[in-house]
């Protein structure tokens, strides 16, 4: 992708994102039918899918060579990341949508054979929107995001964790290595929103941000931004990320990244 089809491309996202986004609060107390998928605490509403399908639209319409990957499937089916490729989530964060009506965002990368190029991720209530393009910097607003500190040490770091897997029987990695973690760190913080804890890492508020079972659509964007102020973004088993399939993901400072994984995080097979 030349650099005026980047900007192009970019200056759409964006525009589309403010508007999905406008959608979004203009509904956010309207009756809202709630389903669920894989679980009982799996939510979908409508608003996920219309806000995806308001995506799907547009990129068909306006770029018909390039693919869609989404949550709610009004996407392609796709057996690899040829192209250009937007990875879309409509709604990162569904069950804050429902429960609390803020702490969700809309996340977008843009990759091109299989690299992150452009990422956006809204904030929507609190109207915050994040973006990076690759070799060009990370951005909160019109603010650019400064680089990540290298010298911070664990012990005064504050690490994003899903509490579900902090229980001991939890299928995805060994109780005693998270437990030393969380002894060892100066807190933990659960969000809700995968989107949204990577930007909070991009922004320095989070030192990191440590999960088991993220798909292509919560970090596609996240990763981006996260990498464009220095940070590093790997599975939690410090392999490179799979964006086709459910994933491990660490994404912290870079010089927290080794120590998490060597000392603390032992994945059960
Ligand atoms: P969602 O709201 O778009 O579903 C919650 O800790 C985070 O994990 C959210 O980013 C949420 O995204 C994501 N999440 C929830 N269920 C998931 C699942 N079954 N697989 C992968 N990610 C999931
Ligand atoms: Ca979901
Ligand atoms: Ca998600
Ligand atoms: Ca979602």
């Amino acid at each position: 992708m030349d650099q005026q089809t980047k900007n192009e491309v970019f200056d759409q996202a964006k525009a589309w994102i403010l508007e999905a986004g406008e959608r979004i609060k203009a509904n956010i107390d309207a009756p809202r039918s709630i389903e669920t998928k894989s679980n009982p605490n799996d939510l979908v509403t409508e608003m996920d899918q219309q806000t995806e399908q308001f995506f799907a639209g547009n990129i068909k319409n306006a770029y018909p060579e390039h693919y869609l990957l989404g949550e709610e499937g009004f996407g392609d089916e796709l057996e690899d990341l040829g192209g250009t490729v937007w990875i879309v989530d409509p709604i990162d964060g569904t069950m804050n949508f429902v429960h609390q009506k803020r702490n969700f965002a809309i996340s977008i990368g843009i990759y091109v054979d299989g690299v992150g190029e452009i990422g956006f991720i809204y904030n929507v209530m609190e109207g915050t929107l994040y973006t990076a393009k690759r070799g060009e910097g990370a951005w909160k607003n019109d603010v650019q995001l400064p680089q990540l500190s290298k010298d911070r040490p664990l012990k005064q770091s504050i690490l994003a964790l899903n509490t579900t897997w902090l229980i001991p029987e939890n299928p995805f990695i060994e109780h005693k290595g998270v437990e030393e973690l969380v002894k060892t760190l100066r807190s933990t913080r659960s969000y809700g929103s995968a989107a949204l804890e990577l930007a909070f890492v991009a922004e320095g508020l989070l030192d990191g941000y440590l999960t088991m079972t993220l798909m292509p659509w919560d970090y596609a964007a996240g990763s981006i931004l996260v990498r464009e102020v220095g940070g590093i973004v790997t599975r939690a088993d410090k392999e490179e990320l799979d964006l086709l399939n459910k994933t491990t993901v660490l994404a912290c400072r870079s010089n927290i990244h080794e120590e998490i994984i060597n000392d603390y995080v032992h994945l059960k097979k």
